[in-house]
């Protein structure tokens, strides 16, 4: 089916804005303050620049996107819905076959609402991390899929006020607007949750952040996309397609990390990375340690009411919920999940009714996920005939949401002592040396085709542009 898209408003849409002359005269107020946000906040220095960017045009799965220059405060935000099935139902939780709502039911507009702005949250913080990484970017292809990466952000916070103004009247559009106030990283206002304040200050963080909590993007998205409120269920759907890009700079950023330290441990003098330049592989492993924890994190606790009530209310939904054949009790009332909970220095199994379970059973998902991932980065190890291999730490380990929050773990999960983990912490985390060695690494490479002697440059271009072709113009 093709959607009906509106390109003559001043926001892309199709939802038929210019029928809903109210919402649009809404959005419209909030269009200034966003791009005020975006001057302020969005990539600093690069303004001005003419960048090859794809810009979502119409849903449709082939032909979506179109590729072109574009100054980045002109990129044309816009507001896309998967269409709407007829008759769909609700896959699981009380009202489990009842029609999805095409409006909030009253008595779920609270917790709604607190999703959604949660969900909302994230985007802006995310551009606001990653702010100043232009200025230090290993290459224009590199700079491109970074500021990519950022206006596609910037479109997700456009899905997530689109909902808050169609169906919270005015405590959504103050919502919306407190969206632009929060600053990742603020101690007076900051952002929602807690891998949304920490800095991404070079760019193996950047690749770190893009593999691991964009890739916890893609499971709440997902979680989200289950809904029986339809309208979120629609949005989250589109925002996946964009989403599968991001995951792809972090992990192909990563992997041409590691194959660029392959090459320097095979001709660097004495096997020195570190000399040569490149960033070595315990480096490496530690900034993994820290990006996936911090995005295990985001899944909030193991046993959570909260997860339970957006479940038996049908907000939010597991991975797949409506679509994976091995789910088939969807109303998940009987089940339980067994979690090995920390009692008196040692574990005890607790037994957790299923529906508090769920962000465990969602977090589940995501790590058989970033578990493929390790797979194919140890695979270019592997086929560089290198002994060495990547791995994800123990859910235990540095954990600051959950049950193991309170203790101290080492990455195979074993509880260790307060002042082993003090002493031990370096090895396993960034250090203030790797943090600063690598940020010595961050000399900015901006012309075409030639790249950072810390990275291998990738095997193709974008839209079958080649690799030397000129991303970004500067202006
Ligand atoms: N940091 O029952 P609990 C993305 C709070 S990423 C700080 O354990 P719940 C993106 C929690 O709010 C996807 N606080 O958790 C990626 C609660 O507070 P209250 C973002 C946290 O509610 C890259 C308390 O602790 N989308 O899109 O079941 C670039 C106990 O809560 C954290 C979503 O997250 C934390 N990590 O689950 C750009 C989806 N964790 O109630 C974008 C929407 C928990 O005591 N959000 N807390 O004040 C949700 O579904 C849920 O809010 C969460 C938390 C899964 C996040
Ligand atoms: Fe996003
Ligand atoms: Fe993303």
């Amino acid at each position: 089916m093709v959607s009906k898209i509106d390109y003559q408003s001043k926001i892309p849409n199709n939802v038929g804005l210019s029928d809903s002359p109210k919402l649009q005269k809404a959005l419209e107020r909030w269009l200034p303050n966003y791009l005020d946000w975006w001057q302020e906040m969005g990539p600093e220095g690069f303004q001005q620049d003419e960048v090859y960017l794809r810009t979502a045009v119409s849903v449709d799965t082939d032909g979506w996107a179109h590729f072109d220059y574009v100054k980045m405060p002109e990129y044309r935000w816009g507001i896309f819905l998967t269409p709407s099935e007829q008759e769909r139902t609700i896959a699981f939780g009380d009202n489990i076959g009842q029609r999805a709502w095409d409006d909030v039911p009253g008595e779920m507009r609270t917790e709604l609402r607190r999703l959604i702005v949660t969900q909302g949250d994230t985007e802006p913080a995310s551009v606001e991390q990653q702010r100043l990484l232009g200025q230090t970017c290993p290459s224009l292809y590199d700079l491109r899929n970074l500021f990519q990466v950022n206006v596609e952000e910037g479109r997700h916070l456009w899905a997530m006020v689109y909902l808050l103004m169609m169906h919270f009247g005015r405590d959504g559009r103050e919502e919306a607007e407190e969206l632009l106030q929060r600053r990742s990283g603020n101690a007076d206002s900051p952002r929602i949750l807690e891998a949304f304040n920490k800095p991404i200050d070079d760019w193996l963080a950047f690749f770190c952040f893009t593999t691991f909590t964009d890739r916890d993007g893609k499971y709440q998205l997902g979680a989200l996309a289950e809904s029986g409120f339809d309208p979120l269920s629609r949005t989250c759907r589109f925002m996946l397609t964009e989403e599968a890009h991001h995951m792809f700079v972090g992990e192909t950023g990563v992997s041409r990390v590691i194959q660029r330290t392959i090459e320097l441990m095979k001709t660097a003098p004495e096997g020195d990375v570190a000399k040569a330049g490149g960033i070595p592989l315990d480096l490496v492993q530690r900034y993994i340690n820290e990006w996936y924890t911090a995005s295990l994190d985001l899944f909030g606790s193991e046993n959570s009411s909260n997860s339970a009530t957006y479940f038996a209310a049908g907000l939010k939904g597991r991975w797949a919920e409506a679509t994976d054949p091995r789910i088939t009790d969807h109303t998940a009332l009987n089940a339980t999940y067994h979690l090995d909970v920390p009692n008196n220095g040692g574990f005890e199994d607790q037994e957790i009714p299923l529906r508090r379970a769920m962000n465990l059973v969602l977090r589940d998902s995501y790590v058989e996920d970033c578990e493929r991932v390790i797979v194919r980065w140890n695979k270019v190890l592997e086929k560089a005939g290198m002994t060495e291999r990547m791995k994800l730490p123990h859910q235990r380990f540095n954990r600051g949401q959950g049950v193991y929050a309170s203790g101290h773990y080492d990455p195979e999960g074993n509880p260790i002592s307060a002042s082993e983990w003090e002493a031990k912490r370096d090895q396993w985390l960034p250090s203030k040396a790797d943090l600063a060695y690598v940020k010595s690494l961050m000399v900015p490479v901006m012309e075409a085709g030639k790249f950072a002697p810390w990275i291998a440059p990738p095997r193709k271009g974008i839209n079958g542009q080649p690799i030397e072709f000129e991303y970004v113009k500067r202006a």
